[in-house]
């Protein structure tokens, strides 16, 4: 006699092996034709395979999220490096031998699903933590502060920035009237708006963002004392953007330049990898500032409270499927594990009551706890039962407490105060609808942001503005909009009113921005903060992209020994040449190269730098439009740039006189029995943007 295999009710994943099948398990002939009478006939009600394939395709889509739609994630694991015993009683936080697995998913905060991943736009950085003591998600952004100080604002907020209600224009972008009408109106979100204005709003890669819990938390230790503490993610690659002419290009030639880039360098081995930081501030400390620590509009400055760095982040592992795992991914403020808690930030008791919320309209039940992607490591046990796809099967008869049946079980933690208790703040006074005096000064942060950027990044700031209010169509929103710049710096206001066909008093000349600071106010009293720039950070060639650009005639050893040398260093080359298949060159008989990528279907705006090995290939692609626009845009952006041998022709050809060579990032190497310097000269300035070059409009051709 034989019995069927029971079934393993935990299998959850499939690699689709074996005979076709129902999705209840029935063998199926062909799913090649549907059924019909005769060859020529009509299909059949009957035939249940073709209805289960459509109905099932018909119901594929899940709505997407309102906000942070546009997203890619990936698997990877976290570790304390030392116990946090002394401020948190959190496992993850106290154990430095355990590596506790995570889901990250990054995203865009206002495009649709499938808009550009470069669009000028905050990211979110949404992390989740399966810890033996349940999930803990810290859901939050690679800018340190919000929009807006109330939950109450965010709906009017995300309307005003999404593409307007009439037409549905523009996509995923904050340049039209509606988001400045807003903006101008609500002099507490500037802050954010000269983040998002900033090269932050325009990263490089997801690896190369910084990440904040932007609200500030609690962390209780087994004591039960409370230690205020803001989470920060510090990459280890340092942090590096694009420029915006650069990814609205990509935007075109790459929508998933972003997505791609996270997912080969998974691939690859190059695991993105972050430090958790923390800054901290004992409750004692609540008023120690001029301004509130509940105000998710103002971050602490480093100069006052340093991060700490106290464990590690490192994404290793993509998903298997995009929809099960990073579609399906439902994170919320509220998980959180016992040793840490919420404090009244009024955006975070906002948040904490949404997240649940849209859940049940996006995953449509309760019961999405119970999603692979979801779940905990931990077990699960409580008296709640049933609702839409019900996954577990519990056994007993016991569905409410108390009850003394089937052994009475589970268990309350009160009794050892092992588990989740909220910290017992003292909380009293009248209800009202009312916004803390304490809230109001929404400038000086502000300001202290202009004040902390090089000349380059407030030109950056400048340029993004410009290009932004040029697009609001209506003059008094812009008008306000200058008024608005005019309170954090004169002289940006200045400049940006220029562009706009405006003038704000003086004399008509515009001021030099270096120059450009204001004074500060809630701040602590800090006036610039070294770590709101982002000069001065490390510049890995880890998992840069390098275009080597080659012709027939190419001297194939140069081209190899650059490849060589950027996978030593964890970086890429990629071959560019006229066709795809093998390119002849020059060295040994036979040498030849083989390119990944051909002119028509790539773009210089994909590359971290650009190599032009010798050889007679110079000859030809000093004819060529797009090999000569492959230098000038590279050398635009502030990309570097090294051509060896008789490439330099191709570089002085292309680059107008007064251009930067020899510095800046630009490198010319005519001896070829220097390659070897050469070489390892342009792999340590492929990491970082070299400004300071003379921008190209500015240089007579
Ligand atoms: Fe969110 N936010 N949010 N948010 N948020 C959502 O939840 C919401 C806010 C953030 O990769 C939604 O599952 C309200 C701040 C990220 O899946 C929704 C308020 C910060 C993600 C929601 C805020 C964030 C979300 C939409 C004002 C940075 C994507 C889909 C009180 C600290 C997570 C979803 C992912 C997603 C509500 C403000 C970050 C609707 C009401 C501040 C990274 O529940």
């Amino acid at each position: 006699m034989s019995t069927e295999k029971t079934r393993d009710l935990a299998t959850v994943t499939t690699d689709d092996k074996g005979p076709l099948t129902t999705n209840l398990g029935q063998p199926i002939d062909t799913d090649q034709n549907s059924l019909r009478v005769a060859e020529r006939g009509p299909t059949l009600l009957e035939d249940y395979v073709l209805r289960e394939k459509l109905q099932h395709f018909d119901h594929e889509r899940i709505p997407e999220r309102i906000v942070y739609a546009r997203g890619a994630a990936a698997h990877g694991y976290f570790q304390v490096y030392e116990s946090l015993a002394d401020l948190t009683r959190a496992k993850v936080l106290t154990d430095p031998g355990l590596q506790t697995p995570v889901f990250v998913r990054f995203s865009t905060l206002l495009g649709a699903r499938g808009s550009a991943d470069t669009a000028r736009d905050v990211r979110g950085f949404a992390v989740k933590m399966y810890t033996s003591e349940g999930n803990w998600d810290i859901v939050g952004n690679n800018i340190p502060v919000f929009f807006i100080q109330d939950a109450v604002k965010f709906p009017d907020l995300i309307h005003a920035a999404k593409p307007e209600p009439h037409n549905e224009i523009p996509q995923a972008a904050t340049a039209h009237d509606t988001f400045y009408d807003f903006i101008s109106l609500t002099p507490e979100s500037l802050h954010m708006l000269m983040w998002v204005m900033s090269d932050r709003a325009i990263p490089r890669s997801y690896a190369t963002m910084e990440g904040f819990g932007v609200h500030t938390f609690r962390l209780v230790n087994a004591a039960g004392k409370s230690t205020f503490v803001k989470f920060h993610w510090k990459p280890v690659l340092g942090v590096h953007s694009l420029v915006w002419d650069e990814a609205q290009q990509i935007a075109g030639r790459d929508p998933d330049f972003h997505r791609r880039d996270l997912w080969e360098a998974i691939e690859d081995g190059n695991f993105p990898e972050w430090e958790l930081g923390i800054q901290t501030l004992s409750e004692d400390e609540e008023d120690r500032f001029d301004f509130d620590i509940r105000d998710a509009t103002k971050l602490w400055p480093e100069e006052l409270l340093p991060v700490r760095r106290v464990g590690r982040l490192t994404l290793n592992r993509n998903p298997d499927n995009y929809f099960a795992e990073t579609e399906q991914v439902a994170f919320s403020t509220t998980n959180i594990v016992p040793g840490i808690d919420f404090t009244d930030d009024p955006l975070l008791q906002g948040r904490n009551f949404s997240y649940q919320d849209t859940q049940l309209s996006r995953l449509g039940s309760p019961n999405f706890t119970e999603l692979p992607i979801n779940r905990p490591i931990c077990p699960v046990s409580n008296n709640q039962r049933d609702a839409r796809m019900r996954f577990t099967i519990n056994k007993g008869r016991v569905s409410y407490t108390p009850a003394s049946l089937d052994g009475h079980s589970p268990d309350e933690t009160m009794p050892s105060r092992k588990g989740f208790v909220s910290y017992p703040q003292t909380v009293t006074g009248p209800k009202m609808r009312i916004r803390s005096r304490r809230f109001s000064d929404h400038y000086g942060q502000a300001r202290l942001f202009w004040n902390s950027m090089t000349p380059p990044e407030k030109e950056h700031i400048v340029q993004a503005l410009q290009s932004e209010l040029s697009k609001v169509e209506t003059r008094a929103v812009r008008q306000r909009m200058l008024e608005s710049l005019q309170t954090i710096n004169e002289t940006l206001a200045a400049v940006v009113a220029a562009t706009l066909g405006e003038t704000l008093p003086g004399d008509g000349t515009l001021p030099e921005l270096a120059d450009a600071v204001s004074p500060t106010s809630a701040s602590g009293g800090v006036s610039a903060s070294k770590a709101l720039s982002m000069a001065g950070q490390p510049g890995s060639p880890k998992a840069r992209k390098v275009a080597i650009l080659v012709e027939a005639g190419v001297d194939v050893a140069q081209v190899e020994a650059l490849q060589a040398a950027l996978k030593a260093a964890g970086a890429k080359g990629e071959i560019i040449g006229p066709h795809l298949g093998t390119i002849p060159g020059i060295g040994a008989a036979d040498a030849s190269v083989q390119p990944a990528k051909t002119f028509a279907s790539t773009s210089p705006a994909l590359y971290d730098a650009l190599y032009i090995p010798g050889g007679q290939s110079i000859r030809i692609l000093k004819k060529k439009g797009d090999a000569r626009v492959f230098v000038t845009q590279t050398y635009k952006h502030g990309k570097a740039i090294a051509a060896t041998g008789e490439g330099v022709d191709l570089l002085k050809a292309a680059l107008p006189a007064g251009a930067a060579l020899d510095q800046l990032g630009v490198l010319s190497e005519r001896d070829t029995a220097r390659l070897d310097t050469a070489t390892q000269r342009f792999i340590a300035a492929i990491g970082s943007r070299h400004w300071g070059r003379a921008a190209l409009d500015r240089i007579s051709y």
